[in-house]
């Protein structure tokens, strides 16, 4: 079928950064961000103020331009402003999961060479115990600074009144970490054209209005959180409520509060969303969209969900190395099990994977994506880079879809190793390399087991070392509790004699998946 492009027109390019267009989004008198529980809140102009303060202050002491600073930090409002800070003073930002162990932690500050760390108290022993070995100098600390640390108040200075100079097309302002199509997380290279391209790009199609609120849960670190709320919500007007943490109940309460017109969540809220006896309680009819992305919903959720709540419930489609969006529902119009139409100036192929030809209309095949939300590459990392953008610029997702005669996106398989835990990633990869440091475990392959309250649920396949018995599930996950986060946890585990393997050695993951 050849290439499928937008039915919008393009976007330009534009050479700010993404702070300025953020900035020139936001209505100063406006109070644009609230932390959920407290009620602590910024203006635009405050906010503004205090991006400008820690910009000069890290200017000041050498910690902007040029330098990475890691965000090991819950959603807070001042998650927002040390980005943009850090941004402002011509620095880079690597976003870290505050849940990951320090073994985890440490990994990424390496990767990513960062020079600064910035958490809160309550991450402070991880964090220390993850910056050995690594180039951070320093801890900052959001609130109380404990001996030791850099207070976050400490480092507002006199303001930088301009944005630090910076070539956007190629300047690198967030690392995030993917694992992409196959093996260990990898730092996404976006840079600031990135960012306000797809800005540009997803609010064309929207019916976003300006002057909203809506309660954010979605984590900043990951890319739905940091760049379609944090960005492309604040570029757009809106309002943000942060919640440090998801708990269903907090959040109904705060939206009702808030009298949120629009919800940006992930499956698995859908799912309670659409099934909790909680719901019921509640009075939520000032709410009239539903926005999911980062995983599949299954259509028969979808369709529940917007019975229930009488609302449109819409898709949106992509990846942190798109930055992240490709496809969303135009003008708030979703279809039923659909991931939304290609937005502008993206174009997409669909290709057999057997044959590496297009597919035919309205077939199956691997989604290719090409547009300029397509990351730099990834850090460190040429080969995977070369892996992954193919043939002058195709972003290849891994991801099995088709399109229908309207251009509406079905996401129908996923080709990757990829598995998505409540919207969050987990690597085989990465779980098969910390299995095999296990004395009596001499082979593993790990794949995703469908599970309709989570999605998908890491599953072991273990090989037992000769004349060892393999641990069970409860000693697997008590010695990977201290190295991997929770949410990348073996839930499920099988021993096997063998696993099986391509004459290259490549783990033939579909053959286990057919197993279950
Ligand atoms: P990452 N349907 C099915 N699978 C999806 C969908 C969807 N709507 N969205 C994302 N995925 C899967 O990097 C798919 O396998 O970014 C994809 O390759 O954590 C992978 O998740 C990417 O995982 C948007 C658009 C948020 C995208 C996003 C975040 C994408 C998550 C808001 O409007």
């Amino acid at each position: 079928m050849g290439i499928i492009t937008s039915s919008f027109p393009d976007v330009a390019l534009s050479d700010q950064t993404i702070t300025q267009r953020v900035f020139a989004g936001i209505d100063p008198e406006m109070t644009i961000l609230i932390d959920g529980p407290t009620e602590r809140s910024y203006t635009g102009a405050q906010f503004m103020g205090a991006v400008k303060s820690l910009a000069g202050g890290l200017d000041a002491r050498g910690m902007g331009a040029g330098k990475c600073v890691a965000l090991m930090l819950p959603n807070i409002p001042e998650y927002c402003i040390a980005f943009h800070g850090v941004a402002w003073a011509g620095g880079t930002v690597t976003t870290i999961n505050p849940t990951y162990t320090a073994h985890e932690v440490n990994h990424q500050l390496r990767d990513a060479s960062a020079d600064t760390l910035v958490t809160i108290e309550m991450f402070l022993d991880t964090a220390r115990e993850a910056i050995k070995g690594t180039g951070v100098t320093q801890i900052v600390v959001i609130g109380d600074a404990p001996e030791g640390t850099v207070a976050f108040s400490d480092l507002m200075g006199a303001p930088m009144a301009e944005q630090a100079p910076v070539d956007a097309a190629e300047h690198v302002v967030a690392l995030p970490y993917s694992s992409g199509t196959t093996g260990l997380p990898k730092g996404v290279m976006l840079t600031h054209q990135n960012l306000v391209v797809n800005t540009d790009q997803t609010l064309v199609p929207s019916d976003l209005t300006n002057g909203e609120r809506t309660v954010v849960f979605l984590p900043f670190f990951h890319i739905y959180g940091l760049q379609v709320m944090m960005n492309i919500y604040l570029a757009a007007g809106g309002a943000l409520v942060t919640m440090p943490r998801f708990d269903l109940e907090q959040y109904l309460d705060l939206i009702s509060e808030h009298k949120t017109p629009r919800l940006w969540i992930v499956p698995p809220v859908a799912l309670a969303l659409a099934m909790h006896p909680l719901i019921d309680k509640y009075d939520l009819s000032f709410t009239d969209q539903i926005f999911c992305a980062a995983a599949p919903l299954g259509a028969d959720v979808g369709d529940a969900l917007a019975g229930r709540l009488d609302a449109r419930v819409n898709q949106g489609y992509g990846m942190t190395e798109l930055s992240p969006v490709s496809h969303i529902s135009p003008n708030g119009v979703g279809k039923s099990g659909a991931s939304g139409v290609t937005i502008p100036s993206t174009e997409c192929r669909i290709v057999n994977i057997d044959t590496m030809e297009d597919a035919a209309d309205g077939e199956d095949g691997e989604l290719w994506i090409r547009g300029p939300q397509v990351m730099k590459g990834y850090l460190n990392n040429p080969t995977a880079t070369a892996e992954t953008i193919v043939d002058g610029g195709w972003l290849r997702t891994g991801d099995i879809a088709h399109f229908d005669d309207e251009g509406y996106v079905y996401i129908t398989d996923r080709l990757k190793e990829l598995i998505k835990y409540n919207g969050f990633q987990v690597a085989p990869a990465e779980l098969e390399a910390e299995l095999l440091t296990h004395p009596d475990i001499v082979d593993a392959a790990v794949i995703g087991k469908p599970d309709d309250a989570v999605g998908e649920l890491p599953m072991a396949f273990v090989v037992a070392a000769p004349g060892k018995a393999a641990p069970d599930l409860a000693a697997v996950q008590t010695y990977l509790g201290d190295r991997l986060a929770h949410y990348k946890q073996v839930r499920v585990l099988e021993v096997i004699d063998e696993v099986p393997k391509s004459p290259s050695g490549k783990i033939l993951r579909r053959f286990l998946k057919d197993r279950l």
